[in-house]
């Protein structure tokens, strides 16, 4: 309750930020683009984790003012980074509306972008309530023009016959898997298994979460296309993606 009193204020005042973290290709490190990743710090909590208040959002409606913050802002930074793709987390909830497409669309084209720059992150938890509605939503946003991405991929329990029915783009692997790499056979094994299943379904692979130089050697092995993980940057204010492309051209 104090959390809800406290968020709807912040984002009314503008206290949220929005952090940057870096998607860069696996092969060389160049920037393609970023996920937008939202903060809080609070006048009277301090620092409170998404991991925390987004679910609280959630379950309070706030969840859809604090997704047209996130999205306003990625769409002012974005246009600072011409050719970067521009991730954003979607909440099942921000979904469940039934305008939430074509006013995503229309804030878009106010700024003058193109839906081609964002990529929407789904997790399955989408799929499960209502698999009809998902599937006629996520066409919807797809015939827009928007990149769709299935985060946390592994993490679910839908089968990959299932999940072909989505018109997903991207499937990002959930960090747990890159995690364990270098644990033992069956973990390196499981990530070169999750790599293929993308390739095989013509999606582009995210791994997310690298933290180390030997997860990059054996993610560049099995061919992983993208990585993104604290290895290469941690989330980052948008000040900070400027200078970063300024250094690495
Ligand atoms: O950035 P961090 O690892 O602390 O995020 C924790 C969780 O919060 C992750 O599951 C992430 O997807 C989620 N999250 C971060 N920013 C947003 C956002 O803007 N919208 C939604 N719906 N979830 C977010
Ligand atoms: O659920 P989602 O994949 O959107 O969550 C992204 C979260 O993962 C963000 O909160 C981000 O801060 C966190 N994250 C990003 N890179 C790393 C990493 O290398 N290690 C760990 N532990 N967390 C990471
Ligand atoms: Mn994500
Ligand atoms: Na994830």
């Amino acid at each position: 309750k104090q959390i809800e009193t406290s968020l709807r204020r912040a984002i009314e005042l503008g206290e949220l930020q929005v952090f940057y973290q870096p998607v860069v290709r696996a092969s060389d490190l160049t920037i393609v683009g970023m996920e937008a990743l939202v903060r809080w710090t609070s006048k009277e909590l301090g620092t409170v984790s998404p991991a925390t208040f987004v679910p609280v959002a959630e379950e309070t409606g706030l969840i859809h003012d604090l997704g047209r913050f996130v999205v306003d802002r990625a769409c002012q930074d974005v246009s600072k980074w011409p050719g970067l793709k521009m991730a954003i987390n979607l909440s099942p909830v921000q979904l469940r509306d039934p305008d939430f497409a074509t006013g995503l669309l229309e804030v878009v084209r106010s700024y003058g972008l193109d839906p081609s720059s964002f990529e929407l992150e789904l997790t399955e938890g989408i799929l499960v309530n209502n698999p009809t509605i998902a599937k006629r939503k996520l066409a919807k946003l797809k015939e827009m023009g928007f990149t769709l991405s299935l985060d946390d991929f592994g993490t679910g329990f839908s089968s990959i016959g299932y999940l072909r029915q989505f018109p997903f783009d991207v499937l990002k692997v959930d960090r747990s898997f890159v995690r364990d790499i270098g644990l033992n056979a069956t973990a390196n094994a499981l990530i070169q298994s999750l790599v293929s299943l993308g390739d095989a379904m013509n999606l582009s692979v995210i791994a997310e979460g690298i933290e180390n130089e030997d997860q990059l050697k054996l993610l560049r092995l099995v061919q992983c296309e993208y990585v993104q993980g604290y290895l290469i940057s941690r989330p980052i204010p948008a000040e900070q993606i400027t200078d970063l492309l300024k250094t690495v051209g």
